[in-house]
């Protein structure tokens, strides 16, 4: 029997730079999430004892690598060696072995996978996997993985794009479920997906989620699965928490709440609900069924001076209101062509390439270039935009709805 954690995607040292106006004690405890849900995962590991760890690449958030990023990574690695349990990681799409980098070494209990597919051996235990060279290794690696080991477990390291998945992320080293079943292996310990799912059972094909979410759209509890193999026994998976922030999103029903003030007491009840023991939450309302609610109230909450004016908690930080597009549903229930060229506009527009077009001006600008110089390539700042601006359309095509209603 072998007892293992399969972990990716720490991103260490994430810049949380959206969250810049968060209070500094909150901002504070949001920049030090990612460094704090590893060394709690590392402790678990102590605790379990486990045979070894696995880590799916994108270890640092960065491509350079903060010296206090590897520096406490390499601390966290000292203590699993004094336990005795060795590593196994590559690196990602975000922390690519660039030969130009200068790094800390790490101590022998980890085993760093090269630029190719290769396997280490961990008793009867062969792990195979490769490190990304550079940012952009778009090939189908998986074609250079070898055959299953003659050895009682075989599993696999990948940092890649499940084909037909439908994520955001984008298609690096991209495969399909065929191609790793194929491989007759016993465990696929994927990366690069910061949701966690678990593709198939048996044998298990897991993307283990990043392990503090990073963004609004990174919702929930996040850390990485504690995996039992036992010769003739199924798999078993545990998931374990360990980010201390989860960013949650819940809608809320307006209806009965006509005034600001029942508005303010609802979201300070939901606020209230929100806490969890021993988590930071950072909140995000949307509300739903506003009908009843006062004109005045909306504009408070379109003009920002509601969410300014919640008491807030250290537990639960509303970090954002908006308005269900509700009527998004009505005016495209109508209308399916208004639906797909709604849904035309919107892939267009988010198009990377218009969206440096319509921000060149501002890159260009000599103070954003001096400054800001990494603006251009934050997506993170791009994600929000496009996400804002289309709440902004949204919320227009609402109120003209709500007005040639009113007028027929
Ligand atoms: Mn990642």
């Amino acid at each position: 029997m072998i007892r293992f954690i399969h972990t990716a995607d720490l991103h260490l040292d994430s810049p949380f730079k959206g969250l810049k106006q968060l209070h500094p004690k909150l901002y504070n405890q949001v920049y030090q999430s990612t460094f704090k849900s590893f060394e709690r995962l590392v402790t678990i590991a102590i605790e379990e004892a486990v045979d070894f760890i696995v880590i799916s690449g994108d270890i640092y958030d960065g491509d350079n690598q903060s010296v206090k990023a590897q520096a406490f990574f390499r601390e966290q690695m000292q203590r699993l060696d004094t336990a005795s349990i060795p590593v196994y990681l590559s690196h990602g799409n975000h922390d690519f072995m660039d030969s130009g980098i200068s790094r800390l070494k790490l101590p022998d209990n980890v085993k760093v996978f090269g630029h190719e597919p290769e396997t280490y051996y961990h008793d009867t235990v062969a792990i195979t996997g490769f490190s990304y060279p550079k940012r952009w290794v778009t090939e189908r690696m998986i074609e250079k993985y070898p055959k299953r080991a003659k050895t009682d477990f075989h599993i696999g390291l990948l940092h890649g794009f499940l084909e037909g998945s439908g994520a955001t992320e984008d298609v690096y080293a991209p495969f399909t479920m065929g191609d790793l079943l194929a491989k007759q292996y016993d465990y696929w310990a994927l990366g690069h997906i910061h949701k966690r799912q678990i593709l198939n059972q048996q044998p298990p094909i897991v993307y283990s989620g990043n392990t503090q979410g990073r963004n609004p759209n990174e919702l929930g509890e996040k850390g990485a699965f504690l995996v039992t193999l036992q010769k003739g026994l199924d798999p078993t998976l545990t998931f374990i928490n360990t980010a201390p922030i989860w960013w949650i999103e819940k809608t809320i029903s307006l209806v009965g709440i006509q005034t600001l003030d029942a508005l303010y007491s609802k979201i300070s009840e939901e606020i209230i609900k929100a806490q969890k023991p021993e988590q930071t939450i950072l909140l995000s309302l949307i509300l739903d069924d506003r009908e009843e609610l006062s004109d005045d109230a909306l504009e408070r909450i379109h003009n920002g001076d509601l969410i300014a004016g919640i008491s807030q908690s250290e537990a639960v930080y509303l970090y954002r209101i908006t308005l269900a597009p509700k009527t998004e549903r009505l005016v495209f229930s109508a209308d399916d062509r208004m639906q797909q060229s709604f849904n035309r506009s919107k892939d267009h527009l988010s198009a990377v390439e218009t969206y440096r077009d319509v921000l060149t001006d501002l890159f260009k600008h000599p103070t954003v270039r001096t400054r800001f110089a990494d603006f251009e390539q934050d997506t993170e700042l791009r994600e929000k935009i496009l996400q804002e601006a289309e709440e902004l359309l949204l919320e227009d095509i609402v109120f003209e709805e709500g007005e040639t209603t009113r007028e027929d």
